[in-house]
Order: C-alpha cells, then structure tokens, then sequence
C-alpha cells in the first residue's frame, strides 16, 4: 500500500507530480469544498504532508493526523507551520532551503527597477493607445528614477537577502543591512536600527523570515524611509503594517513599493489597484520551471527520507 501525503497546495511541475503519483496516494485536500469532512475521512492514514511557505499547516490540522511523519514545504518559509508541536511531536517539517534564492532576489531587483523606472506605468501607456494619440510623445509620462547607485537597505541578510546584495552591488548600489547582529564575511554596512537603516536607503528590501517580526515596517519606519524612498517586500505580507503602508502609498509619504506578498493573500487591499506608484505581483517569486522543478525535487527526497525512518537532509525540526 502506498504512504497517503496530504497536499495542502499544489505542485505544478507535472514531471514532479507523476512522480509523487507513482509513489503516493495525494490526498488533495487544497480541492476540496468541504475540508472538515475531508479531514475527517482521510486524516488518520496520512503519512505525509506537502504544502506551500505561505499556506504552512496549523496546530489544529496537525491535531488531526496521528501518523503523521513529515511535513515536506514547498517553499523555505515555516512561519506558517507549527514548529513547535511539530518538534513535540517529533515530526520532520522539511523546507526546500536554497533552491528558490536567486529567483527570489532576481524577483526584488526587477519589482524595483519596475516601480523606480515606472515601467507598469509605461506600458499601461503604450498598452492603452495613449503614446501614439498624443501630440507630443512621452511628455504627459514623468520622469522615472534612477535606479543604479540607489542606497539599498536590505532587511534580513540571509540567503535572499545576500543574493540581493550582490545583484544591487552589480548596479553600483552602496549596501546596507539590518539583521539580529552584524555578519562578519559580507563587506555591507550593519545599520542596528531598522529606522535607521530606513533613513539612510533610497530603497528598502525585505528578506527577512516573518517569525516574531510581525508588523515592523509600520508608519514610523515608512515616514523613515521618505517621499523619496521604495519599499520592496519579497518576504512576508506580514512583516508589513498593511494599512499603514497604504497609506503611506496614497499620500505619497513614500515614492512607490514593489510587493511580492500580502498580509491576507490572495486579497489585496484594493485602494493599490488605482495607485500607479505600486507594483504588484501574486506571490510569484519563486514562480519559475527551474526553480520549481528544483523545489519538487527536495519535496520528493524529504517524503522519501522521512517516511523510510530517516532524518530529512532538509529537515528543521529534528
Ligand atoms: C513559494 C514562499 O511561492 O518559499 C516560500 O516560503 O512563500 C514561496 O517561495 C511558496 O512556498 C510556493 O508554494
């Protein structure tokens, strides 16, 4: 009989989907309409479970698994997972560490390049017919911001957040950085406070892990940052004061932001959709064939790990 995997989202590399079907029964529970009953059907088999970074799976799920032996993330965030009673109860929770890098750190460079140089806004203007109505071309479009050289001021120097700063320093940006405490092998200035940090950049990047950091961008740390400055969010919607960045947006308290990820996904606050100086993405950092593909293949070896008794290479927990 083959292991039964709950998924709680899903994997959309067809090649690493026949290969968990030859291997597994899915229980795709991300499908279905009545999850509770669903639960209740299926979750006593369950060896196994696949979800998302952002999705992670609560205590109250976990609860209703008793053979559960590993949670395999599709994803590097574990902000959503239950780490501690997954350590209690000696579960494997498994995230695909490294493999989504570059392409979380190419997606933060090319969301501030997009809002600074006002390239959303460009095409809107070429896309609804109003450069070749107009009389005088490209006059009723302001000028952008340069991007290379901008202060870039990263919130998290791990992997994302190295990856970020070597594609900025490639730009001709000066690098500074706010983490618990100052890294001793990256040559990027350690600014302490994050409201410092926030004054001195034209840019704010954030990298950081979500765990304990809810809300710290919030109206102070905005105001901080300035008319003049961006704020980049690839991390967690929650690192973010939602309503306060909105407003900082609408009354051009800061110039723009490029985000990535939301507080409440798949809802974002609708005031941004009017707003020409936001950029906005549906989560989709790590959204590439390769690194997807790379992502399935470390889900697979840690199901594969986990549910043959062995310690997950990828493990976090055990
Ligand atoms: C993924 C993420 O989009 O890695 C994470 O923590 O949130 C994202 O990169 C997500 O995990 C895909 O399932």
């Amino acid at each position: 009989m083959k292991p039964e995997v709950l998924q709680l989202s899903p994997v959309l590399i067809p090649s690493i989907n026949a290969r968990l079907n030859e291997l597994y029964t899915l229980r795709p529970y991300y499908q279905q309409s009545d999850k509770a009953a669903y639960l209740k059907e299926h979750g006593h088999n369950i060896r196994g479970v696949i979800s998302g970074g952002h999705t992670g799976i609560s205590k109250a799920i976990i609860m209703q698994l008793p053979k559960l032996e590993v949670v395999a993330v599709n994803g590097v965030g574990t902000d959503a997972v239950d780490m501690a009673y997954a350590r209690e109860r000696g579960i494997h929770v498994t995230a695909t560490i490294g493999a989504l890098t570059d392409d979380v750190a190419d997606l933060a460079i090319g969301l501030l390049i997009s809002v600074c140089r006002g390239i959303g806004t460009g095409e809107r203007y070429v896309r609804d017919g109003q450069w070749s109505k107009s009389a005088t071309p490209l006059v009723p479009l302001p000028l952008a911001r340069q991007f290379s050289g901008m202060r870039v001021g990263i919130v998290g120097l791990g992997r994302v957040g190295r990856a970020v700063a070597t594609r900025a320093t490639a730009f001709g940006c000066p690098v500074s950085y706010t983490d618990l405490q100052p890294i001793s092998d990256v040559p990027y200035t350690f600014v302490a406070s994050l409201k410092a940090l926030a004054e001195q950049s034209d840019a704010l990047i954030l990298a950081a892990a979500a765990d304990n950091a809810e809300g710290i961008i919030n109206a102070e740390i905005l105001d901080a940052l300035g008319a003049h400055g961006f704020l980049i969010n690839v991390a967690r919607g929650k690192l973010v004061n939602e309503p306060d960045l909105v407003d900082a947006l609408s009354q051009g308290r800061i110039a723009g932001a490029g985000l990535d990820v939301f507080v409440d996904e798949p809802h974002v606050p609708e005031v941004l959709f009017s707003l020409d100086n936001v950029v906005l993405q549906p989560h989709r950092a790590s959204a590439t064939v390769e690194t997807r593909t790379r992502m399935g293949e470390i889900v697979l070896a840690s199901l594969a790990q986990g549910l043959a008794g062995e310690r997950p290479a990828y493990s976090l927990t055990t």
